[in-house]
């Protein structure tokens, strides 16, 4: 049953009548363009199959009530809130996503009250964009109930807002963009900084490629201080630089412009300027067929945010590693990181044994064993009904 279905028969459930529509959107896979997008750079993302739903009615008052199914579709129902009351702070856990879009999307003056009934699959904590799904289909219900049409630029800006103000994470533009604007069979190449973005075929399979997801189950949180660190480290730099943002650095000009900076920036700025570049060259593969040979440049991506960035953790570096020892083309880690998920390129005859080897490899360390997936890109965000 599609989570459509699901949050529409819950719905039904435990209100007594059908929703008024059912809308949902999904989990990402970013290719390459990792903590690029808050330095105004490139991202690569498509989205996954996996998708977050909300079956939805509006209220007579401005009450909110949120309910969301759990494993075995067992629901958990927030306090209900009035929307006028919304402020940071006031509600936590799970439920502050739906409500922080409420909150965002009061100030647009869609400020109905509204029955909120979630259903989703996409593996939370991650890293694949569970709480972005989430957000970005408690969006399009409460537009969509309120009868407004908006651009999905600014659906992405409030929900960031949203996200950075209101949950207290201080992420950038990328994943709900990718929920929002991604289609099936393409990866959405998206210039940060100008919104303007093109749908590059990608059809690996047909190539006999596959991209793996190997979810560590080392779980990871951009509320966490690390993702923070790394986002203010980057702003500092572009100050010292006198640059709008990291995005205005050339890779020509990478070395003149980390050698004025202090050591401890200096790293953060090379991997943003060579991953900026891996994006654009990966683009150009992409589009000249060479799907191949975009291996190396995913393995470059993990070598940097590793000992550059330094975001990544043992559990992502084995994933990686113990993918490229069995065969995958390019390895390497997703997301904010600190946990969360590793992609791999594989040919798809290959698979088992990449497989295999990455399950072998969390043994031989008592890691928890990974879950792994064929990730095939899929359509974004929408009303299913
Ligand atoms: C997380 C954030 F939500 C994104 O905005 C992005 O910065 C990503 O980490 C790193 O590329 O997913």
């Amino acid at each position: 049953m599609s989570q459509a279905a699901r949050a529409a028969e819950a719905f039904q459930r435990l209100h007594g009548r059908a929703p008024a529509g059912v809308w949902s959107a999904p989990g990402r896979v970013n290719l390459i363009g990792e903590h690029t997008d808050y330095n105004d750079g490139f991202v690569l993302p498509f989205a996954l199959p996996h998708r977050t739903a909300v079956a939805a009615s509006a209220r007579d008052d401005d009450i909110l009530t949120v309910t969301t199914l759990h494993d075995r579709g067992r629901p958990e129902t927030a306090d209900p809130v009035r929307i006028a009351d919304l402020a940071p702070g006031t509600v936590t856990g799970w439920a502050a996503y739906p409500s922080g879009v409420a909150w965002v999307l009061r100030e647009q003056g869609v400020d109905r009250g509204a029955d909120l009934v979630i259903a989703g699959d996409v593996p939370a904590g991650a890293g694949l964009s569970s709480s972005h799904s989430l957000e970005c289909a408690t969006a399009l219900a409460l537009l969509g109930l309120a009868g407004s049409q908006q651009s999905t630029s600014d659906i992405a800006k409030w929900i960031q807002h949203a996200e950075n103000d209101f949950v207290g994470a201080p992420t950038g533009l990328l994943d709900q963009t990718a929920s929002l604007c991604c289609t099936a069979a393409h990866v959405l190449f998206l210039d940060v900084r100008s919104g303007e973005s093109d749908q590059v075929p990608f059809d690996s399979v047909r190539r006999g490629l596959e991209v793996l997801v190997i979810d560590t189950r080392a779980s990871h949180s951009n509320t966490a201080s690390g993702y923070g660190d790394r986002r203010r480290g980057c702003e500092r730099a572009a100050e010292i630089l006198g640059v709008p943002a990291l995005r205005d650095v050339s890779l020509s000009g990478l070395d003149s412009a980390v050698s004025s900076l202090p050591e401890e920036l200096r790293p953060l700025v090379k991997h943003v300027v060579t991953e900026n570049d891996r994006v654009l060259r990966t683009v150009e593969l992409l589009r000249t067929d060479k799907y191949t040979a975009i291996g190396p440049l995913l393995s470059d991506s993990h070598a940097s945010l590793r000992d550059d960035y330094r975001v990544s953790c043992d559990e992502l570096n084995v994933a990686a590693e113990a993918a490229e020892g069995a065969g995958a083309l390019g390895a390497r880690m997703i997301g904010g990181g600190f946990g969360g998920s590793a992609i791999a390129l594989v040919h798809s005859d290959a698979r088992a044994e990449v497989e295999a080897a990455v399950k072998a490899a969390y043994v031989a360390r008592s890691f928890t064993a990974p879950r792994m997936f064929t990730a095939v890109p899929s359509a974004g965000a929408g009303q299913d009904r």
